[in-house]
């Protein structure tokens, strides 16, 4: 061991300083390192190559010492680049980590949420009021035969109803319930009296226009009990309308025909739009045209079993789709049935 070990030579000193202003600047990112190495450490072009060759050029007395500089030196660039290697490649390893973790904080997805159609909105609703009123709801087939369709609604052979004009007519004498009235016929023949019911669902009749549509919305109400009279039925009709509208909504009954009641109605209700004044949606009546009604006809309790000279009953039958329209303000039966999902985002019960 020389005198001058440990003791680092000027020589040295200013090797190292280099290195380290170089590192300093250069030991940040991978590519960086990179020819921080081969500038350095490089086994053709390197610095500390250039200093070993140097050495032929030092004084014979001189070169031991330069070696040992040298070599001191060597291994200071080696020892240093490993370590900013090291350091460089577990920044890498934690920057990969980071990017593959998860993020328990962020907020989860939400799943879309789904809506009811503005139709069920409105028989959920129709049902509602009428359950407070005493009725359960009823619900049958929708393919149907000629019997509970017509026959025992005392549709006379030749009505025009029957005709293929408005009834889609299956095989095997079956057909699409043109209305709800069946379910009710199937629920009288089903139980006895007190009957108060009421039977939504879909009907099928073969009209398509702007204004038509060949799959529709009923619902049909029956109640049927010893002593019901016209009075229970149009009072029944006026709190159902003012619990559907508003406390201010009117009726109005128009004398009418169906083969199936005696007396018949047509109900008008204020115009929910104007609120009676007149306007485009009433055609300037002041009224909707929402509801046929009358009071069971004899036969068609008879024909179920049920003894008219005992009982009576009134019934009724509504379009859902038009008060679904005019309560969402949709302008266009279309829009209801064409499965366009912008419709459910908008309508929201
Ligand atoms: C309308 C008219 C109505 C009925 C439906 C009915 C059912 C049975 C017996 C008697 Cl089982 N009537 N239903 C009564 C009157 C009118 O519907 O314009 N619906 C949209």
């Amino acid at each position: 061991m020389s005198a001058g070990e440990g003791i680092a030579s000027a020589r040295l000193g200013n090797w190292i300083e280099g290195f380290e202003g170089d590192a300093a600047e250069r030991g940040q990112t991978r590519a960086q390192w990179e020819l921080l190495r081969i500038h350095w450490a490089g086994k053709k072009q390197g610095v500390v190559r250039g200093l070993l060759e140097e050495i032929k050029r030092i004084e014979p007395e001189q070169r031991r010492a330069y070696g040992e500089d040298v070599n001191r030196f060597k291994e200071h660039v080696e020892r240093r680049l490993s370590a900013i290697d090291a350091a460089l490649a577990a920044r890498e390893r934690e920057a990969a980590r980071r990017a593959a973790a998860v993020d328990v904080t962020l907020p989860g997805r939400r799943p879309a949420l789904g809506s009811l159609h503005p139709v069920t909105l409105v028989i959920a609703e129709m049902e509602q009021i009428f359950a407070e009123m005493g009725y359960s709801v009823a619900e049958g087939p929708e393919v149907e035969d000629d019997y509970h369709n017509f026959e025992a609604l005392n549709f006379p052979a030749d009505h025009p109803a029957r005709d293929t004009q408005d009834t889609f007519f299956l095989e095997d004498g079956l057909l699409l319930r043109t209305h709800t009235s069946p379910v009710q016929i199937r629920t009288m023949l089903a139980r006895r009296p007190p009957i108060r019911v009421i039977c939504p669902g879909r009907v099928f009749r073969n009209d398509n226009d702007l204004r038509h549509s060949p799959m529709f919305h009923q619902v049909e109400g029956l109640a049927v009990a010893e002593g019901i009279t016209v009075g229970h039925l149009k009072g029944t009709i006026l709190a159902f309308m003012r619990r559907l509208f508003s406390p201010e909504t009117d009726i109005r009954m128009r004398p009418s025909f169906f083969p199936f009641t005696e007396p018949s109605a047509e109900v008008d209700v204020t115009c929910q739009n104007c609120r009676g004044q007149g306007c485009e949606v009433c055609s300037g009546t002041g009224w909707m045209e929402i509801l046929g009604c009358g009071m069971v006809d004899p036969r068609v309790l008879a024909g179920c079993g049920i003894d008219p000279d005992v009982y009576s009953g009134f019934a009724f039958g509504m379009g859902v789709d038009r008060v679904a329209m005019n309560r969402y303000g949709i302008p266009n039966i279309r829009l209801l049935f064409d499965n366009d999902e912008r419709l459910l985002r908008q309508v929201r019960g």
